[in-house]
């Protein structure tokens, strides 16, 4: 079964983060998941713009951009400088007045435009911007940390979206307490890729190579 796998970045060893970030690729990871916060959108603050440069510096992989911060269309070309064409970016677009400006730019510079939904956010409110992004990512748990309880509400949402996604043209990705049992049962559903934090992949005693191998073994 074809999915992605995408690492949670804010959920990785800061002391050792460029063999963290070699670790992972030689693991097989699809790209690095790297979630910005402002300490207003969201109470916390876990990665920042010089977390991201750092990273694109020492991958060539992917880079999956969350930007959890008010108003992205004031910041968003900070980071879109720093980014390579085909990396993602996803605005919440709860945090914008005019969400869709915001991905005309990521657009225009070249990135692959997202929109990530709270778990509060119902898609009618969305479904404009469906037609314009490229990917959607479901939260399955409230922005802003790593390590909650999966919201099993959103079932019925990700059940919705899925059924849109031909007709509108995108991808859907999972992000919040990916579990195995959500990729067994999500992935022949049809959901594009997951973000692996805590749940699965950080802070076990186990290679990165051998869990995400194990995942990408699961018997469907
Ligand atoms: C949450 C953030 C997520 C988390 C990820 C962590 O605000 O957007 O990307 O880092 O959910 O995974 P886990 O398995 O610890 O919930
Ligand atoms: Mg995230």
């Amino acid at each position: 079964m074809q999915f992605d796998l995408m690492a949670s970045m804010m959920c990785a060893d800061y002391g050792h983060l460029e063999q963290e970030v070699r670790n992972l690729e030689a693991g097989g990871i699809d790209s690095f998941h790297i979630d910005i916060m402002d300490g207003r959108f969201v109470a916390n603050f876990a990665m920042s713009l010089n977390d991201m440069r750092y990273i694109a510096q020492v991958t060539s992989k992917p880079l999956d951009v969350h930007l959890m911060i008010e108003h992205p269309n004031n910041r968003v070309g900070l980071f879109l400088r720093n980014l390579r064409p085909g990396d993602t970016v996803y605005i919440h677009p709860e945090a914008e007045y005019h969400p869709s400006t915001t991905l005309q730019a990521v657009i225009d510079a070249g990135m692959v435009p997202g929109i990530a939904i709270n778990p509060g956010t119902s898609v009618e409110t969305v479904m404009e911007m469906l037609r314009i992004v490229k990917k959607v990512l479901v939260m399955s748990v409230n922005p802003g940390n790593a390590g909650q309880m999966f919201l099993p509400y959103v079932g019925k949402k990700i059940t919705k979206l899925l059924a849109l996604k031909e007709d509108m043209d995108f991808e859907l990705y999972w992000d919040g307490a990916c579990s195995a049992d959500k990729i067994l049962e999500y992935a022949p559903k049809g959901v594009r890729g997951f973000v692996l934090g805590t749940t699965l992949l950080f802070g076990k005693d186990k290679p990165y190579g051998e869990t995400l191998q194990n995942i990408r073994e699961l018997k469907f």
